[in-house]
C-alpha cells in the first residue's frame, strides 16, 4: 500500500511479477519461493545497518542486534548440517567460491571442478570467469550417459595436483559420489570443496547424503532447495579443520576484508528464518516430495518417449537430452513453454552437439512445484504439456546457417503468438497453477 503511494510505477510492476509467478510454474531447479516469514526478516530495518567484521569485533559500533542476528543464524546451520564453522555472511555463491579459493589456493595454482558445459557451474573454473584468470583451472567431465567421470578426475588430479577439487554443480541428475571425490582429493593432497547449492535443502532434509563426513569445506547458496533468501554459506567441516586447523580463520578473512564490505544483515536473518524452517519435521517431507515428484515426473516423461540424461533422476533435477529430435533445440522448447506458463530453462547436455546459446537439452526440476503443494497428479500433467510442446514444435530443426538460424527462430517467435493452439493449454497450466498458492504472496 505505502509502496503503491510513493512509487506506483514499481508497485505496479512488483504486481505483475506477483501476478506472472502465480499464474505459471517455476520449474527452473535452481528457483524456489521463500516463505512470508522469509520475506518479512528481508525486508526488515536490518538492511539499513553496517556490521563490516563479526560478532563481537564489528568496525561499526550499534551492532548489538546484529551480532545476535548473524550469532543465531551461524549457530543453526552449524547445527542443521553438523559443522563446527559456518561463514554466513557471502553474498551469493559465486563470490562465495571465489573466496575459498582465495583462502586456500595461492595465484596460478590448480583448481578442478566440474567444466560448466557438463553441468558445474561459472566459478568452478570456466575459461571466462574470473576462477580460471586467477588460478588454473583443470576441468573434468561428465561421460555421456550423464554421470562424473571419475576415471577422468583421478587421471587430471593426479596429473595437475591440484589445491582444490570442487564436487557438484548446477545441471547434475544424479548423487554425487562425495566419497569417492574425497579418496581422489587425499591421494593428490588437494582440499575437497563440496559446492551443494541446488541440493542442500535435500541434505538438510535428510533426502540426500551429506558431504560434511568427506569435504573439508562446503559451499551452498541459500535459496535453491533451501528456500531462503538469496545468499551462500560457507561451512568449515571437522575434517576441513583436521587438514587445516586455521582454515576457518582463511575463510573469514577471505571473505571480510578480503572480498566483501559490510554483510546484508537482512539477509542472513533470513537465512536464518530459512534453517529454523529447514529443522522442523516439515520440511523433511517437503525434501522427500521434492524427490517423489522429481522422479514421478522422470519416469512419465520417459513413458511420452523423452530421452533423459543418465536416464532418470536422484535427486529434484531432470536434464531432457532433446538431441534425439535434432541438435540445438533447447530454446525452442524453453520459449514454447514459457508461452503455455511452464517455466523451464535450456540448458547444454554431456557431450552436447550444439553451443551454450542453442543448447540441445532442457533443466527442469521440482522445488518450487512441491512447495506449491503439487504432487504425482500435476507432476503427471506437467510431463504431459511438455510432451505435447515437443511434438508441437518438432519441425522446428535449428539450421546451421547464421542469418538461416535468426531467420528461424524470429519465425518461431512470431508463431508463439499467432498460433492458438498454445491457448488451451496457457489456460490449463493457468487453471491448474490457480489452485496452487505461491507462498510469499500476500
Ligand atoms: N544460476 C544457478 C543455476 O541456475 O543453477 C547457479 O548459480
Amino acid at each position: 500500500m505505502i509502496l503503491q503511494q510513493t512509487d506506483p510505477q514499481m508497485a505496479e510492476l512488483l504486481k505483475a511479477e506477483e501476478v506472472r509467478q502465480q499464474n505459471s510454474l517455476t520449474l527452473i531447479p535452481s528457483e524456489n519461493h521463500a516463505s512470508p516469514a522469509v520475506f518479512e526478516a528481508l525486508s526488515s530495518v536490518l538492511s539499513d545497518k553496517y556490521a563490516e567484521g563479526y560478532p563481537g569485533k564489528r568496525y561499526y559500533p550499534g551492532n548489538e542486534v546484529a551480532d545476535k542476528v548473524e550469532n543465531l543464524t551461524r549457530e543453526r546451520a552449524k547445527s542443521l548440517f553438523g559443522v563446527p564453522h559456518v561463514n554466513v555472511q557471502p553474498y551469493s555463491g559465486s563470490p562465495a567460491n571465489l573466496a575459498i579459493y582465495s583462502a586456500i589456493c595461492e595465484p596460478g595454482e590448480v583448481i578442478m571442478g566440474l567444466n560448466l558445459l557438463d553441468g558445474g557451474h561459472l566459478t568452478h573454473g570456466w575459461k571466462f570467469s574470473m576462477t580460471s584468470k586467477f588460478w588454473k583451472s583443470v576441468p573434468y567431465h561428465m561421460t555421456t550417459d550423464g554421470l562424473i567421470d571419475l576415471d577422468e578426475v583421478r587421471r587430471l588430479a593426479q596429473e595437475n595436483k591440484p589445491k582444490v577439487i570442487v564436487c557438484g554443480g548446477t545441471a547434475i541428475p544424479r548423487a554425487i559420489p562425495f566419497k569417492e571425490f574425497a579418496q581422489i582429493a587425499d591421494e593428490v593432497g588437494a582440499y575437497l570443496l563440496a559446492d551443494i547449492s541446488h541440493i542442500s535443502g535435500l541434505i538438510a532434509g535428510g533426502q540426500h547424503e551429506s558431504p560434511v563426513p568427506f569435504a573439508h569445506l562446503v559451499m551452498t547458496t541459500t535459496h535453491k532447495t533451501l528456500r531462503g533468501p538469496r545468499g551462500a554459506m560457507i561451512m568449515v567441516t571437522q575434517r576441513g579443520l583436521d587438514k587445516n586447523p586455521e582454515l576457518a580463520e582463511k575463510i573469514d578473512k577471505a571473505i571480510i576484508p578480503g572480498l566483501q564490505g559490510g554483510p546484508h544483515l537482512n539477509n542472513i536473518a533470513g537465512i536464518g528464518v530459512a534453517l529454523l524452517e529447514a529443522s522442523k519435521p516439515e520440511f523433511k517431507d517437503y525434501a522427500t516430495k521434492v524427490i517423489t515428484n522429481a522422479k514421478t515426473l522422470a519416469q512419465e516423461l520417459i513413458s511420452h518417449g523423452l530421452k533423459l540424461v543418465s536416464g532418470g533422476t536422484d535427486n529434484h533435477l531432470i536434464l531432457v537430452d532433446l538431441t534425439t529430435t535434432g541438435p540445438g533445440r533447447g530454446m525452442f522448447l524453453d520459449l514454447a513453454l514459457e508461452r503455455i506458463g511452464l517455466i523451464a530453462n535450456r540448458n547444454m547436455i554431456p557431450g552436447d552437439p550444439s553451443t551454450p546459446f542453442y543448447p540441445s537439452g532442457l533443466r527442469l526440476g521440482t522445488p518450487a512445484a512441491t512447495t506449491r503443494g503439487m504432487g504425482e497428479a500435476e507432476m503427471k500433467q506437467i510431463a504431459n504439456w511438455i510432451a505435447q510442446v515437443v511434438e508441437h514444435i518438432k519441425d522446428f530443426q535449428l539450421p546451421g546457417d547464421k542469418e538461416a538460424r535468426l531467420a528461424l527462430i524470429k519465425q518461431f517467435k512470431e508463431s508463439l503468438k499467432t498460433d492458438a493452439w498454445y491457448e488451451t493449454l496457457h489456460q490449463e497450466v493457468k487453471d491448474m497453477c490457480g489452485k496452487f498458492k505461491v507462498p510469499g504472496i500476500r
